[in-house]
């Protein structure tokens, strides 16, 4: 008999089940199959996210660390702030708050006159979040707020606010440059004049660093990606046996874009019981898990002529692994 997750459980994953299940339907009876990135992030998808962050293979994290760790007087100058005029510091997927906290740091010793809003998926990232700023910045306001990003959108134009939303961690290199676009431009639609955004973005650069970043030796990233198959064996009740599914990253720098596969070693059935089918698999058959698009100039220019935005500023690492764009309304 498979046990499927209690409902106390899903609740606090904050997951709908209505909509996991058919989302994980949608991917898994396409003809080129895929499933959602942003169900990665349970409880232990979290734990295994915060490893990545500090595998040596992923520069990511660090190269955007640098630039908060050196260069936040630069953004901070670049959002024109005044420390009379009180701003929302709104961030999108704030995960553990690791760069903004160099950020909230400057801005609190500043005195700047702001409440710091993270709004993420994953409750429990919001939790850790807040435990841990109210620890070392017991004076900073913070209002969390759980939610997918497109929901949290529309309650941003409720006031008239002035806003700086943090957009970091190349988050947006999860979604296609349309689906980009199309978040963009929303974003822009909701916000005032003389608003910013702050956005993180990898930049192109050759496989052979990139792609390590997605394949790394203790195999944590594997994990990462089977974790949602173990996700969906729990919750749905489903009987993927994780050892017939190999990670498979690919990545070109001509196209610029990460593509995480999860390949079939051999044909199989998987069983879904809440959604009450089968799904089959031929052997090297590919389940594209996640893409990570890196960017450049003329790439986010593209995207953001769709949009209000334009870029005011743009600061990078020492290596130039990394940017974050300064974006104004
Ligand atoms: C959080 C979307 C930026 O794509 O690099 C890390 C997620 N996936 N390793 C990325 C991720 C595999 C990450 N983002």
């Amino acid at each position: 008999m498979i046990e499927t997750k209690n409902i106390e459980n899903i609740e606090n994953d904050n997951t709908n089940i209505d909509y996991f299940k058919i989302e994980i339907d949608e991917g898994l009876s396409a003809i080129e199959k895929s499933l959602p990135s942003k169900y990665f992030y349970d409880k232990k998808g979290d734990a295994l996210f915060v490893k990545i962050m500090h595998l040596p293979e992923y520069y990511v994290t660090r190269a955007e660390h640098e630039i908060f760790k050196t260069k936040s007087q630069t953004i901070i100058d670049a959002l024109q702030l005044n420390t009379d005029i009180y701003f929302e510091l709104i961030e999108l997927g704030a995960g553990d708050g690791l760069k903004t906290k160099e950020l909230l740091r400057e801005l609190n010793r500043l005195k700047y006159n702001f409440d710091y809003i993270p709004i993420d998926i994953s409750q429990n990232a919001l939790d850790n979040l807040e435990k841990d700023l109210n620890k070392e910045m017991p004076s900073l306001p913070i209002k969390t707020k759980q939610g997918e990003y497109f929901e949290i959108l529309e309650s941003l134009n409720n006031n008239h606010k002035p806003k700086v939303i943090l957009f970091l961690g190349s988050n947006i290199g999860n979604m296609s440059d349309d689906v980009a676009a199309n978040f963009m431009s929303k974003i822009s639609d909701n916000l005032q004049k003389k608003d910013k955004l702050l956005l993180g973005v990898d930049l192109i650069k050759p496989a052979s660093i990139v792609l390590p970043a997605y394949n790394d030796s203790q195999g944590i990233t594997a994990a990462f990606n089977l974790n949602l198959l173990e996700r969906i064996n729990i919750e749905l009740g489903a009987n993927f046996d994780l050892q017939y599914f190999e990670h498979r990253p690919e990545y070109k720098e001509s196209d610029g874009i990460a593509k995480s596969f999860l390949v079939s070693t051999k044909a199989q059935k998987v069983y879904i019981t809440l959604i009450n089918k089968s799904f089959d698999f031929y052997e090297g058959e590919k389940i594209l898990m996640e893409i990570s698009r890196k960017y450049n100039d003329t790439i986010l220019n593209m995207i953001l002529s769709k949009t209000n935005f334009v870029v005011k500023n743009r600061v990078t690492d020492s290596k130039a692994y990394f940017a974050n764009y300064v974006l104004e309304r």
